[in-house]
């Protein structure tokens, strides 16, 4: 319309931009309010809608329907399955439930849908799963509209990220019933039996619960499932989807680990006096599984996501090598990723892991300076650091280097000291240099830096200052030229990774792309609107 009025364009585009965000805003809102109303009965029309890719109506009724969060932050989609929710589901099968799982974040599904998908369902009871701090916002979003559209069952949350903050989940969260807290399979399962009974619930090892007057009540942890190998191997409803998106599967050999990282919640994840233990599984059961992926499910794509995949030496193996071994004698040839921390790297092993299809490994050098691998309790140095690419390069083994460039204590002298052995590397991409240390609930690092009051909370998260007001300058400096040399670059990886903070220039993409999902969000309300 504005056009009629022959404005110069230095003025219409402004307009422009102006009046689609005015159209953009009233949409969604009206589309809320009708939502909100009941006015359109959405369900019944979903159920022609849909399905969407994974759902299948004839499963509607289920005991127990398990959910992976969506998102509502920007983040690429995770081309994998939760793995926790295959554990689950496989172990509750196993014990007569009908199980079904929801993978929303796989799916790229919205909370909306994911909001409506569960209302189709009208589980006995839901289980969500939230193992990242960043999802906490969505999975709060999703628990409040379910219970807006009626859901009245019981609520558990489960996952690394629930199982540390739980307090502070249940004090935002009224929708939660329960928390279980760390591996879930022994204590859901005791929770389902007694789903009725709360008087029961105290002696649920690993629970947190609400008593008759609504107050948490935390039980004490459940020791850790000392034989890996008795708990049925996950359920992969899903993987055809992650498989469609090119994704991993994704195999766990072990739980636990022999790592002491400052910056790491995984701590906080065990009830025994040993920490976090190490057990691995079976190695010819783990090759067995890998076989089943690659043979039987046509995955080439596999990718071990244990904590600390080498573990404990039996027989001066370890774990890493006795399951290349055993899978090398399967003759498969998948495709692996690992994650690796440096101190693990030897040529010794790495050789036999690259003949059982090992090309690319996630490696968590972190820093070239020995005072902040001290600082993060790498139990590495900063020769093994070097001595490690060396090896994956000459085994012509990709790897992606995890660095964290920054953190609240950063010294010149240890910026300068990393910088200078950072140029000479082979597989760094540039923008990692504006890599800063994120501080997640629970772990040692955050609560030191709570306790030193240096941590500044917004939501679920926290945001610090350099210590060195110097380091600011530098950070700065780094993000313009990088903003000129690689235009929008550090801001994609943030998204491939869902990092908790984002730069200045992060926080102008993220605007962007929110217009963008907006109006997806809009092309599907008028879709639904479209169809009635
Ligand atoms: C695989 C993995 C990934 C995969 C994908 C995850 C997926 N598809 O599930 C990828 C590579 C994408 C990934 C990426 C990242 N990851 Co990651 N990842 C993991 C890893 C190594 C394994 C998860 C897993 O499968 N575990 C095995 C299963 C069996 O265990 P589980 O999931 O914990 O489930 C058990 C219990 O928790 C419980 N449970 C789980 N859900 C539920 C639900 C209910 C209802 C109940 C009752 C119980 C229950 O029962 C399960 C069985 O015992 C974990 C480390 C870990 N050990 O958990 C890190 C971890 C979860 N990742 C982490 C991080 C930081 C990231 C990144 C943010 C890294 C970054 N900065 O770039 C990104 C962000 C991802 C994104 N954008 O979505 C942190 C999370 C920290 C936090 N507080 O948020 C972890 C804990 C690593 C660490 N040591 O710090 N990750
Ligand atoms: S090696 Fe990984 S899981 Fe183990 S303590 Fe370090 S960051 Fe945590």
């Amino acid at each position: 319309m504005f056009f009629w009025l022959k404005l110069p364009p230095q003025v219409s585009l402004p307009v422009l931009i102006i009046y689609t965000v005015i159209q953009l805003r009233i949409a969604t809102h009206l589309f809320e309010r009708i939502y909100q109303s009941r006015k359109i009965d959405l369900p019944a029309f979903l159920s022609r809608k849909f399905p969407p890719q994974g759902f299948n109506p004839q499963f509607l009724k289920c005991d127990v329907l398990l959910v992976r969060t969506p998102s509502a932050v920007l983040s690429a989609p995770d081309c994998g399955e939760s793995l926790g929710l295959g554990y689950l589901a496989s172990t509750l099968r196993a014990k007569g439930y009908n199980v079904q799982i929801l993978d929303a974040r796989l799916e790229n599904w919205d909370v909306m849908q994911t909001t409506e998908l569960i209302i189709a369902y009208q589980p006995r009871a839901l289980g969500v799963n939230l193992n990242f701090q960043y999802l906490a916002d969505s999975a709060g979003l999703l628990l409040r509209k379910i219970r807006e559209r009626g859901y009245a069952c019981h609520i558990t949350l489960g996952g690394l990220f629930a199982s540390v903050a739980y307090q502070d989940l249940l004090s935002r969260m009224p929708e939660i019933d329960t928390i279980v807290r760390f591996e879930g399979e022994r204590t859901y399962a005791q929770l389902l039996e007694s789903l009725d009974q709360p008087d029961r619930w105290p002696d649920i090892q690993g629970l947190v619960y609400r008593n008759a007057s609504g107050e948490p009540v935390e039980n004490p942890l459940r020791p850790l499932i000392a034989d890996l190998d008795i708990i049925p191997t996950p359920a992969r409803d899903v993987l055809p989807v992650a498989l469609e998106l090119g994704g991993y599967a994704y195999v766990i050999s072990s739980r636990g680990c022999n790592g002491v990282c400052a910056y790491c919640v995984q701590q906080r994840s065990s009830s025994d006096p040993a920490g976090r233990r190490w057990r691995g599984r079976d190695p010819q059961l783990v090759a067995n599984e890998v076989e089943q992926l690659v043979i039987e499910q046509g995955a080439h794509l596999i990718s071990f996501v244990d904590d600390d995949f080498f573990g404990t030496a039996v027989n001066g193996k370890t774990h890493a090598r006795r399951v290349a071994e055993a899978i090398i004698d399967k003759d498969i040839h998948p495709s692996i990723l690992l994650s690796v921390q440096p101190r693990d790297v030897t040529q010794e092993d790495f050789s036999i892991l690259k003949q059982a299809g090992v090309d690319s490994v996630i490696l968590a050098v972190d820093n070239f300076s020995q005072p902040v691998l001290d600082r993060y309790r790498k139990l590495t140095s900063v020769e093994q650091n070097l001595k490690s690419i060396e090896i994956l390069k000459s085994l012509e083994i990709d790897a992606y280097l995890g660095i964290i460039m920054f953190d609240p204590w950063t010294t010149m002298d240890e910026l300068t000291k990393n910088f200078e052995i950072m140029q000479s590397l082979p597989f760094l991409r540039p923008w990692q240099c504006l890599s800063r240390l994120e501080t997640y609930h629970g772990s040692p690092i955050t609560c030191e830096l709570e306790k030193q009051d240096r941590l500044e909370q917004y939501g679920y998260s926290s945001r610090y200052e350099f210590i060195d007001p110097k380091i600011q300058g530098v950070y700065d400096g780094i993000e313009t030229v990088m903003k000129i040399v690689h235009p929008c670059m550090s801001e994609l990886d943030g998204y491939r990774w869902g990092n908790l903070y984002y730069s200045e220039a992060d926080q102008t993409i993220l605007q962007t792309l929110r217009g963008d999902l907006e109006l997806i969000k809009n092309d599907f309300n008028r879709d639904l609107l479209g169809g009635l």
